[in-house]
């Protein structure tokens, strides 16, 4: 079948819409039309030429939500009509790593899916004849994408595509990061650096499982109304104190019970660490920092009982737990509606980078 994508050509050139060649699903996979993507900075990240594992030309987009409409031979689970939102992190209930009670990283598909194809070694899109790569398992700046069902999570009929196909990346990895990975207890006391697209759904996961203080850390300070709308009780900004570290000590009596780095910025991931209360503080790296880049602090700092840990995904097995996150949203839980705050068609898929460059968007949606 012929579907229209928005292709990368290659690093730092703006996205090109094309109509391209789609083959359908083989066994054990899934045609889906996508009905809405988010466009999230790893997009960005990966168009820039920063990401190691970044190829060309591809299909970028792994933040969408969609309905089935061709399955393959073997497919149990899902069926032509079913709503469903791609996952990036598949859950193959059978890998060694999905039966390990520690870690969400199926790694059922993760050569082919890394290398931009799928478990057969092949991709299913082309244009004039030459193979185009998938991105993340998903590409869902294509409206039609062919995905392993493994990598498909089936979601309620009356969730509305253009708000939870936030819950493909960022929603999922900021309230999954509190929820399921660092399991923020009542009464703790949370900081969270870098309040965008994933820093303030870490900050609206930590109001969910009732911490008590949540301090948003920004260098921009119209970031600060924001944070206290998804429920931050304070706001620092770097530029306005001394030493960020300190400042955090005194507001928490001694250091956060939990910590999250969402910007990828490994001198932050320090100060993220070492705001951490002695004895317990434990801290969590969720952004993606560049390649090669190393984090540093002093050993004692762990000696006396912080943690440093990483979130992928929010801890989330997607397919378990993806149509929870949607079942929050739809009970109120979580407010998706006031973080997309930007929508356009395909075709001004572009602009949505520029909004996301220049810090006036928190989310840009694409509608098919
Ligand atoms: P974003 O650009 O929307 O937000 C980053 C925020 O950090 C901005 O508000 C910016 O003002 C602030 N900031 C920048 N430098 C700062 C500094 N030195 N001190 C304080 N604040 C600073 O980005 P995002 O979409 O929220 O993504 C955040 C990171 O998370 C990215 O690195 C992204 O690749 C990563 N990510 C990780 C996962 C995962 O599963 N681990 C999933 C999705 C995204
Ligand atoms: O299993 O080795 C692996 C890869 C898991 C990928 C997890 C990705 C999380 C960070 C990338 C940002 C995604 C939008
Ligand atoms: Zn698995």
């Amino acid at each position: 079948m012929k579907t229209r994508a928005a292709i990368a050509f290659g690093a730092g050139k703006p996205l090109q819409i094309a109509e391209v060649d789609l083959d359908g699903p083989k066994a054990g996979e899934v045609l889906i039309e996508i009905k809405a993507t988010g466009v999230c900075h790893t997009d960005a990240f990966t168009l820039s030429g920063d990401d190691p594992e970044g190829a060309f030309p591809a299909i970028l987009g792994h933040e969408g939500a969609g309905v089935v409409v061709e399955v393959g031979a073997g497919v149990t689970s899902l069926k032509p009509g079913d709503h469903v939102i791609p996952l990036y992190t598949p859950e193959c209930r059978q890998c060694k790593f999905c039966l390990h009670p520690k870690t969400n990283l199926c790694q059922a598909i993760r050569s082919t899916q890394g290398q931009g194809v799928m478990p057969d070694g092949k991709s299913r899109f082309s244009l004039e004849g030459k193979p185009i790569l998938h991105y993340m398992g998903c590409s869902t700046f294509s409206n039609y994408t062919v995905m392993p069902e493994i990598a498909v999570a089936k979601i309620r009929q009356d969730a509305p595509f253009d708000k939870v196909c936030y819950i493909g990346c960022g929603v999922t990895t900021g309230v999954g990061a509190v929820a399921f990975d660092a399991k923020v207890e009542p009464g703790s006391n949370v900081v969270v650096f870098g309040l965008g697209g994933i820093g303030l759904n870490v900050i609206q996961g930590a109001k969910m499982v009732g911490a008590n203080k949540i301090i948003g850390i920004d260098t921009n300070p119209k970031k600060a109304a924001l944070a206290k709308q998804f429920g931050a009780t304070h706001f620092i900004n770097p530029n306005d104190v001394e030493n960020t570290v300190d400042a955090i000590v005194q507001l928490t009596d001694g250091g956060a019970d939990y910590s999250f780095e969402c910007i990828g910025n490994v001198k932050v991931m320090r100060d993220a660490l070492e705001c951490c209360h002695k004895g317990w503080g434990e801290s969590y790296i969720i952004g993606v920092a560049g390649a090669g880049q190393e984090i540093s602090t002093r050993p004692f700092q762990l000696v006396t009982g912080r943690s440093w840990k990483g979130s992928a995904f929010g801890g989330a097995r997607g397919r378990t737990d993806v149509p929870r996150i949607v079942d929050w949203y739809m009970d109120g839980k979580i407010n998706i509606d006031d973080l997309i705050t930007h929508t356009m068609p395909l075709d001004d898929i572009n602009k949505a980078f520029d909004l996301m460059h220049s810090g006036e968007s928190i989310r840009s949606v694409v509608l098919y």
